[in-house]
């Protein structure tokens, strides 16, 4: 990043918010945690049971100040940054617990307070503040744009886009592209198809067949607020690295407009919100990528390598110190657990264990302290054993979502099924080159290979509990002891 005058203002400011945040955390000890993950990893729903869990008192063994009863209560507060929208809790609670269904897509940032009472080991009473910040994963693969020309950002999406399986849903852009005359008179109408050619191509490689996770810049597919503004609205040419943009061409209007990206969108992200995290959780949706294949599943670890680089501490040609997170504990947690018997469980923490430790090695990492978990916020399924022939089955038991599909059968979103989930495989490597296949999370059928493992509804509660029900999860109070734990000491 260039030196200049108005950087030197921006890291003055930064520093004087950076000792406001220190002065009030002295007298009001506060934890921002961060949730991210990349669309539809689960972080609505992990951030709802984890509030739950908290404000009711969740069944939480493996927390340790929650299980010992030194958390007195847990209560929601007024957020303390006034442009950030707040976190929906009520109404993705109402959702889950009353309707029994998923919350529906978010795709911008949120926050949400939460003040926790409780008395410290010594017996002293004390007061901690979480305050929770969801957004998108996908914004944080942005972060090696900032050192990046247009050229060379425009070369290297091409050149991803022209492999297999990406190339396959890339030949509509592709056909556009080959119209373009990069040289040419800029053009509005051309920009904003291809704009959006562009935009369905990363779209479609994200889709559940392919489960790509490595697709910038992250505001195409969450846009957030943005959504339609012109910083979001260019698209690679196929320009050389090292060329120059003719004034008033096609090239040097998509070149300003990647900068202005850069300037409005990218720098400001990592500049109000990530730069004041304390702590983090990354969620990732592992069996979607397992069940997608090798490719997905290398992705998914490039994509990990690329969020571990936001997390690196004291690599100035990224992030200028003051964009630099203060993060101390990040968390790494394959969702959707509950897909899964618990046989498995451990097996899936040991497939991301390898892969983020795959994906340190390749980041150079070294910093904050990291785990794994394998886990599910809101367990949907039960577990039992089914008579197969003279097997009896390790099974699962749960509600399809209507419209689900197995085995020709349609499901209607009342009747419970049991289903026998694959067994993961142990070989990581084998699963990379696609030689170990992991599809057996389909509905017991292992003819239909390819098609993903079936949804389940939430779950149903029954309590006669006056707060109510608690959720049910897997490992949720794992994370959680991880994530506060030791600052409720
Ligand atoms: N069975 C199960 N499904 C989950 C769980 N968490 C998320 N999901 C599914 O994943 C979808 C996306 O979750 P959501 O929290 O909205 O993801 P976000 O985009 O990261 O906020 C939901 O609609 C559910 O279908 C979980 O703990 N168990
Ligand atoms: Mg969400």
């Amino acid at each position: 990043m260039a030196f200049n005058f108005s950087n030197l203002l921006e890291d003055a400011w930064l520093s004087a918010r950076a000792l406001k945040d220190y002065g009030e955390n002295l007298f009001n000890p506060t934890i921002r945690l961060g949730v991210t993950g990349l669309s539809r990893a689960g972080k609505t729903v992990f951030i709802t049971a984890l509030v739950h869990g908290l404000c009711r008192g969740g069944r939480f063994p493996i927390f340790e100040s929650m299980s010992t009863g030194r958390i007195a209560t847990a209560r929601l507060a007024p957020q303390p940054d006034d442009a950030v929208p707040r976190f929906a809790y009520e109404n993705f609670l109402a959702t889950l617990i009353e309707q029994r269904q998923w919350p529906s897509s978010t795709v911008d940032i949120s926050e949400l307070r939460l003040v926790i009472d409780y008395q410290r080991k010594n017996g002293s009473e004390q007061t901690l503040t979480l305050d929770i910040v969801d957004y998108p994963g996908e914004w944080l693969l942005d972060l090696p744009l900032l050192t990046k020309t247009y050229e060379r950002w425009a070369a290297e999406s091409l050149a991803l886009s022209r492999q297999d399986p990406r190339a396959r849903v890339a030949r509509e852009w592709h056909a556009h592209l080959a119209t373009l005359d990069p040289k040419g008179r800029e053009n509005e109408q051309e920009t904003l198809k291809a704009a959006r050619l562009f935009t369905a191509y990363l779209r479609a490689c994200r889709d559940e067949q392919f489960a790509m996770s490595l697709l910038p810049p992250g505001r195409f597919l969450m846009p957030g607020n943005l959504a339609g503004s012109p910083a979001l609205t260019f698209a690679p040419l196929d320009v050389p690295a090292d060329g120059t943009a003719p004034d008033g061409s096609l090239w040097a209007m998509m070149r300003r407009r990647f900068e202005a990206y850069k300037d409005a969108v990218v720098r400001p992200f990592f500049r109000d919100h990530f730069a004041r995290l304390d702590r983090q959780i990354v969620l990732a949706d592992a069996l979607s990528a397992f069940n997608a294949g090798p490719e997905a599943l290398q992705d998914l670890e490039a994509a990990l390598t690329g969020i571990l680089e936001c997390f690196r501490v004291g690599r100035s040609t990224l992030l200028s110190s003051v964009f630099r997170p203060r993060i101390d504990r990040i968390l790494f947690a394959a969702t959707k657990a509950d897909h899964l018997h618990h046989s498995s469980h451990d097996r899936l923490e040991a497939i991301l264990r390898k892969l983020v430790e795959q994906a340190m090695q390749r980041a150079e990492y070294a910093g904050a302290k990291v785990d794994v978990v394998a886990m599910a916020a809101v367990r949907a399924t039960r577990e039992a054993q089914v008579q197969r022939g003279r097997d009896r089955l390790p099974s699962i038991v749960g509600t399809p979502i209507a419209g689900e599909i197995a085995e020709g059968e349609v499901f209607d979103g009342e009747t419970e099924v049991a289903t026998f989930p694959g067994d993961l495989p142990t070989n990581l490597q084998g699963l990379f080159r696609g030689e170990d296949t992991f599809r057996g999370l389909a509905a017991g059928s292992h003819q239909e290979a390819d098609f993903r493992f079936l949804r389940f509804r939430p779950p149903r509660l029954v309590s006669h509990d006056p707060e109510g029900p608690a959720l049910p999860h897997i490992r949720l109070d794992r994370a959680l002891q991880f994530l506060i734990g030791d600052r409720l000491q």
